[in-house]
């Protein structure tokens, strides 16, 4: 593919930048008071205003032609119709055949894989209402009320992240636990409570080979073996969800409690199967089609949607407007909702997993910055905390404010409360707060004029600071499903402008590589010299104090 930057898009928007980098937001408030109803769009229940931007007509149209120009349709319908988008893993990305609610075949090397896709989904529903109901039955007889799910990264993260968002529609006296640290605390402090009679693990992972899970779940069985003092409690309170079904069988798990996945589901796409299985047991089986059927129309949304009312590609195009032509370094996501409170964390690692990459599809080094560090925390918490420097700090940080029209849990003025909050914080980061109004407030404060003269500059709020805002109806399995699929795709777009390849982790991959070889050093207590000298140094330091 031609250069991006070489794109006529790409020259066209670095000089419409120069020219209208001058622009306040606010001024363009006040020239034109059907700003909203130009930048906004709706989609369902979601609504997407994406006004308090530094952007016109012209801008937006620009953008669009860079997304036009980059091929996004061609590479839409390559994602969708199961090519091996994944060049360098040689893998098909489908996430989107998991929440295919259409009778249509998504074919991966001539083989359509939706008949195993709903026989999956079929096990999750026997399963999970077999858990649910109580007929699913531990060693000693008892039905089942803990269920921890032991996984690490995209086996861990979104099975989080939803069980969370829809704690309200969670079966009572059935909880619902996650662990994915390797340091000892994790599994130790959630075994502390548990009833190994009553308690189901669930271990999830792809290749059932990732060293922090495997040790986790030796760890629960040994604790439940020791508690039972029966070899045969491994089948009734261990299911695996793995490609690597040896692996999972070898480990003692029954093939019939093993869950498949697929090599076209990435980790961190992979809530959407049997990865899910936590979710769906939690919520119910019905609560998690929903979600999957939320994320269905999105793809669709996404799939036959014109690019200038797209959502998914609005909020990639304007990612780009900043991160390319602002020179901005983060994003920050800044949900006002109690139960996204993982929301943030789940697209860090969706973002930055896919989207840091600096070589592009044809294996050159990109000339342009790509994804943008991915960062963020429920809204309430951190206007109590980090906001300050988004409004004031020398950083320009792009939002984007989440919120439910309706709480779950309507209590008392809580909830608009929270809403006055949210609407509070987008508006000033636009309006931000000019010499005029911060020596007007320290007036109305009771200043006196010399002090006002030393004080208002600490007051002065740059403003033009860009977000979207996107309200949902309320936090449903639904809402929540496209939601994801919002975000998925948003990265998708980027991705492909930026020319990379979205969906492989060969980083994460090193990780696990070089942490197996040292783990094998200290196991062995070998005074190593063959990594560099600080690494060396902080070896044989650890070996010298460690008690182990
Ligand atoms: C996700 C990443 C990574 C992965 C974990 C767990 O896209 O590849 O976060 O999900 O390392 O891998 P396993 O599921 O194979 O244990």
């Amino acid at each position: 593919m031609e250069n991006l930057t070489d794109l006529p898009a790409w020259q066209a928007l670095l000089k419409h930048k120069k020219q209208t980098e001058n622009v306040q937001m606010r001024d363009l408030f006040e020239q034109d008071e059907n700003r909203f109803e130009s930048f906004h769009l709706r989609f369902n229940d979601i609504l997407l205003d994406y006004s308090k931007n530094r952007i016109n007509k012209e801008t937006m149209s620009l953008l669009m032609d860079l997304a036009k120009q980059s091929g996004l349709k061609d590479w839409t319908e390559k994602m969708f119709s199961g090519e091996k988008i994944n060049h360098t893993e040689n893998r098909a990305v489908l996430h989107t055949a998991l929440r295919n609610r259409s009778n249509e075949p998504v074919y991966v090397d001539g083989q359509d894989v939706m008949p195993e896709v709903k026989s999956e989904l079929e096990k999750m529903r026997e399963y999970s209402e077999s858990i649910r109901s109580g007929q699913w039955l531990g060693y000693s007889g008892k039905p089942i009320i803990d269920i921890v799910n032991i996984g690490v990264g995209g086996s861990d993260l979104g099975p989080v992240m939803v069980s969370e968002a829809l704690y309200p529609y969670g079966k009572v006296g059935l909880r619902v636990h996650f662990v994915s640290n390797v340091d000892p605390s994790h599994i130790c402090n959630t075994l502390r409570d548990l009833d190994p009679e009553r308690t189901l693990f669930i271990v999830s992972s792809k290749s059932f080979t990732t060293q922090d899970t495997i040790m986790n779940a030796h760890t629960a069985r040994d604790w439940l073996l020791e508690n039972s003092r029966n070899e045969t409690a491994v089948a009734k309170h261990f299911i695996a969800v793995a490609a690597n079904v040896e692996a999972a069988m070898a480990f003692g798990i029954k093939e019939e409690n093993i869950f498949k996945m697929w090599d076209w589901v990435g980790g961190r796409y992979s809530l959407w199967s049997s990865i899910g299985l936590s979710i769906a047991i939690y919520v119910g089986m019905d609560r998690f089609e929903s979600l999957l059927q939320g994320a269905y129309e999105m793809d669709e949304h996404f799939r036959n949607a014109p690019l200038e009312e797209n959502l998914p590609v609005i909020l990639a195009v304007l990612g780009i407007w900043y991160n390319n032509f602002y020179d901005a370094e983060s994003h920050v996501l800044l949900p006002y909702d109690q139960h996204l409170h993982r929301f943030p964390a789940y697209f860090q690692q969706g973002d930055m997993e896919s989207n840091g990459k600096s070589i592009t599809r044809d294996g050159e080094k990109v000339d342009y910055a790509t994804g943008p560090i991915i960062w963020g925390e429920l809204g309430i918490t951190g206007q109590h905390a980090f906001y300050q420097n988004l409004h004031q700090g020398t950083h320009l940080v792009p939002a984007d404010f989440i919120v439910p029209i309706e709480s779950l849990n309507p209590v008392g003025n809580h909830h608009i409360v929270l809403l006055a909050n949210f609407f509070a914080q987008s508006r000033t980061l636009m309006t931000g707060k000019n010499e005029e109004e911060a020596r007007q407030e320290l007036a109305d404060e009771g200043y006196s004029e010399e002090d006002i003269e030393r004080l208002y500059p600490s007051r002065l709020m740059q403003g033009n600071k860009p977000s979207n805002t996107i309200l949902l109806k309320a936090l449903t399995p639904k809402a929540l499903g496209s939601l994801i699929a919002l975000y998925e795709h948003k990265i998708f777009t980027q991705g492909v402008i930026w020319n990379i390849n979205s969906y492989d982790q060969p980083a994460v991959e090193l990780g696990k590589k070089v942490a197996a070889s040292i783990y094998d050093d200290l196991k062995h207590h070998k005074l190593v010299d063959d990594y560099d000298d600080s690494t060396n140094g902080l070896i044989k330091y650890f070996l010298k104090n460690s008690n182990d």
